[in-house]
């Protein structure tokens, strides 16, 4: 502990020790400070002798732990937990009858794009299966500039005014006092707001069924929500709705699958987007476009401004204009998904606002916190939020201004020449709103035509199939049994007779409710008359195949070599992936004595992070693990989220164990075409049948 010749030869060599300590030369760069001064030393502070005190000579010191402290912007006060993707859209056709937006104008034009999804309540560190609304936020790097489409999963909302949001995220967010619960509706608050709110029960249908718990951002869709207009070049609108359909098709899972997932893997959507794009299986989905005029706007039974409403795909069909394509990861989260700055107002010429609402409170809004999050009025220098086509202003100044103009002129009008004097307005290709006529007294009410708030829940509720409306009621009991006051129980319960009688009984019943609820008082009473929209189900717009799902396959010792060989043959030509699961990560010796590689070991890879499992054990491997509750629980969750089952005679005694009657979902891997016959059942992702004899 003693100095040497005034140097400290003993102690700086601490934290130097290890053998991959590497210092600069031979191609390493040289660290340096922010300043770009050479460090000699990251290891140490500068210390008066080896024990100090440590003196505040120390810039590096300083710098380093000054710049730690600062690493945090505020997070997003909703949708603060989010994962982002770069990719491009690719129109399929011009679509200039339409619009005069330059994306719309040449079939096969390539627009740069960054999306960025969602959950809306919890935290930045929330688990990925929370149910909530998914957002489904596309930035388009036009040449005309950025164009926002700042949707979510869900083609409504739950409030009609924009003046409601901060109330409708406070009462959603955890509780003030407790801080708690963490990402998620379960709780008084929440209810207590929706059952006054009973412009929210269409949503709240949403939120209870299963887009709520999306299997994966790859298989939801996404909504603009909002009417917007498409304007051409001669100046006509067209009123438009944007949909994004994923390619894959829809999945969701099963809320006691939900919640496992959330313990086994709280990043699980995050991680599944990562792999497919790494794996060079890129997510894709179209934009498909709900077009309609004045007539159908002043004939549609609701209003085309209220955000508690869709247009049913039946009444006006979806018109699908091009495609959307992630391809690459971030290099950066904080630079890219985390300072990336949405704003519904970033539209483009060809595209205008409509009235609603909600829309214009929020083209304030996203302005507003981006200032607030990113410090200042220069976000748009940071790279992710630069528009990729030229620009040019007379904006200036202004905390960590990276992108200055050159030269003496800074205003407009100037009577300098053009280059000295700078960018001029273009009346013919410039922005122009839709000159729509405005006239009326300025009053604080809410229309007429927004009243009719059960009609659409109903229309929702009847289109699903008895499962997912099973589902539904599931949900509302489950979150109403966490509410702690009756009252507020009862409030909501007594919305639910003007959606659907049953559903309302069974949701009574479910909570334990003595007393017969009154209906609530309706403004409007409800229509009858809606048909059911197929498209509003998941489980009637099943995938066309398994293509991008994941098998989970439980190996042991002697695993047979050639059926290990076969299942992955029929995994890989359906364009699946798979995941090996090994009583411990270093693999399985196979029956031919080779080695199976694991990439999980039983307890890691529950199957809750599968869409369908094998169990493929041999007789004498298959022993250890009927005493092994994560070998138990992984067949008992396959059975009980009605999971496809490829298995061989070996399994049985698991199954046994874990109290399994096979059924209809087991498909035995070792008969002649097993494996095929296993993916091809696959391919109804559940064997919905089961559900009847499960409680989950
Ligand atoms: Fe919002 C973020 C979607 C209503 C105010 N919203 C935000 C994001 C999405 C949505 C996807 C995350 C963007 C990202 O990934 O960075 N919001 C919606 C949809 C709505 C909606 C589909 C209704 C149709 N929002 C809404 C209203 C207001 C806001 C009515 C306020 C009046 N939203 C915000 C915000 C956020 C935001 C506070 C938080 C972080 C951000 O903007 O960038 O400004």
């Amino acid at each position: 502990m003693k100095r040497k010749n005034g140097k400290h030869q003993e102690h700086t060599i601490q934290g130097k020790g290890d053998e991959v300590h590497q210092i600069a030369g031979g191609g390493v760069p040289t660290l340096t400070t922010q300043q770009g001064i050479p460090v000699s030393d990251d290891q140490n502070s500068l210390k008066v002798g080896p024990r100090g005190p440590t003196t505040l000579e120390d810039f590096h010191l300083r710098e380093k732990i000054f710049h730690f402290d600062h690493e945090r912007i505020p997070e997003r006060v909703v949708h603060a937990r989010g994962y982002g993707a770069h990719g491009y859209f690719e129109t399929y056709e011009a679509l200039t009858d339409l619009t005069s937006a330059d994306l719309f104008q040449r079939a096969g034009e390539k627009t740069p794009a960054f999306v960025r999804f969602s959950t809306v309540a919890g935290n930045k560190g929330s688990a990925d299966l929370a149910r909530d609304v998914r957002g489904f936020a596309v930035k388009l790097y036009t040449q005309q500039g950025n164009w926002d489409i700042v949707g979510n999963n869900i083609p409504v909302f739950f409030i009609q005014d924009a003046i409601k949001f901060p109330d409708l995220i406070h009462a959603a967010k955890a509780e003030p006092d407790r801080d708690f619960p963490q990402a998620q509706t379960a709780h008084d608050n929440f209810w207590d707001f929706a059952s006054l709110m009973p412009e929210s029960m269409h949503m709240i249908m949403w939120i209870m069924s299963d887009r709520a718990i999306p299997r994966s951002l790859r298989f939801m869709e996404g909504f603009g929500v909002h009417t917007f207009r498409l304007i051409n070049a001669a100046g006509k609108s067209t009123f438009v709705k944007f949909h994004w359909k994923p390619k894959l098709g829809m999945q969701s899972v099963i809320w006691n699958e939900a919640v496992k997932i959330n313990g086994a893997d709280p990043d699980f959507h995050r991680r599944d987007l990562w792999a497919a794009i790494q794996s060079g299986n890129y997510p894709e989905w179209e934009l498909g476009l709900q077009l309609f005029d004045d007539k159908f706007a002043n004939e549609f039974e609701f209003d085309i401004l209220d955000a508690t409403k869709l247009i049913p795909e039946e009444q006006v069909p979806i018109r699908r204009v091009g495609r959307l394509v992630l391809d690459r990861c971030v290099d950066n989260f904080f630079a890219e998904t985390e300072q990336v700055a949405f704003c519904t107002s970033n539209i483009v010429p060809g595209v205008d606002f409509s009235n609603d609402p909600l829309l214009q409170g929020r083209n304030f809004s996203y302005l507003d916190t981006q200032i607030k999050r990113l410090g200042g009025p220069n976000f748009t220098h940071i790279p992710i939020n630069a528009p990729k086509c030229p620009f040019h202003n007379f904006q200036q100044d202004g905390h960590m201004a990276m992108v200055n103009p050159k030269g003496r002129v800074n205003y407009e009008p100037n009577s300098w020449p053009s280059p000295e004097g700078g960018p001029r307005e273009s009346p013919t290709t410039g922005f122009q709103s839709f000159p729509a006529e405005e006239q009326d007294s300025k009053i604080r009410q809410r229309s007429e035509t927004f009243a009719d708030h059960y009609s659409q829940a109903r229309q929702f509720y009847i289109s699903q199939t008895k499962t997912e409306q099973e589902h539904i009621a599931n949900s509302l009991v489950f979150e109403l049994s966490k509410v702690e006051k009756l009252a507020i129980r009862v409030r909501l319960v007594s919305h639910l007779p003007h959606i659907d009688v049953e559903l309302a009984d069974r949701v009574a019943k479910g909570l334990g409710l003595h007393e017969k609820v009154q209906p609530a008082k309706a403004a409007r009473e409800t229509r009858t008359d809606l048909k059911p929209s197929k498209t509003l189900s998941i489980v009637q717009n099943p995938p066309k195949s398994f293509a991008g799902r994941k098998v989970g396959i439980l190996v042991t010792d002697g695993t047979d070599r050639d059926l290990f060989d076969a299942l992955i043959k029929a995994i890989e030509a359906e364009k699946a992936t798979f995941e090996v699961i090994a009583p411990a990560v270093g693999g399985a010796k196979a029956s031919d004595g080779t080695m199976i590689e694991a990439q999980q070991k039983v307890g890691g890879g529950p199957s809750v992070l599968y869409d369908a499992v094998a169990v493929i054990p041999s007789a004498e491997g298959c022993q250890p693990l009927l005493k092994n509750a994560a070998a138990r629980d992984f067949v008992s969750d396959a059975f009980a989220h009605l999971k496809f089952v490829g298995y061989v005679e070996s399994a049985k005694p698991l199954f046994d164990k874990a109290g399994i009657d096979i059924d209809g979902g087991f498909i035995a891997l070792n008969k002649a075409k097993g494996p095929a016959t296993f993916i091809a059942a696959c391919r109804k992702l559940r064997q919905w049948d089961r559900e009847q004899f499960v409680i989950t």
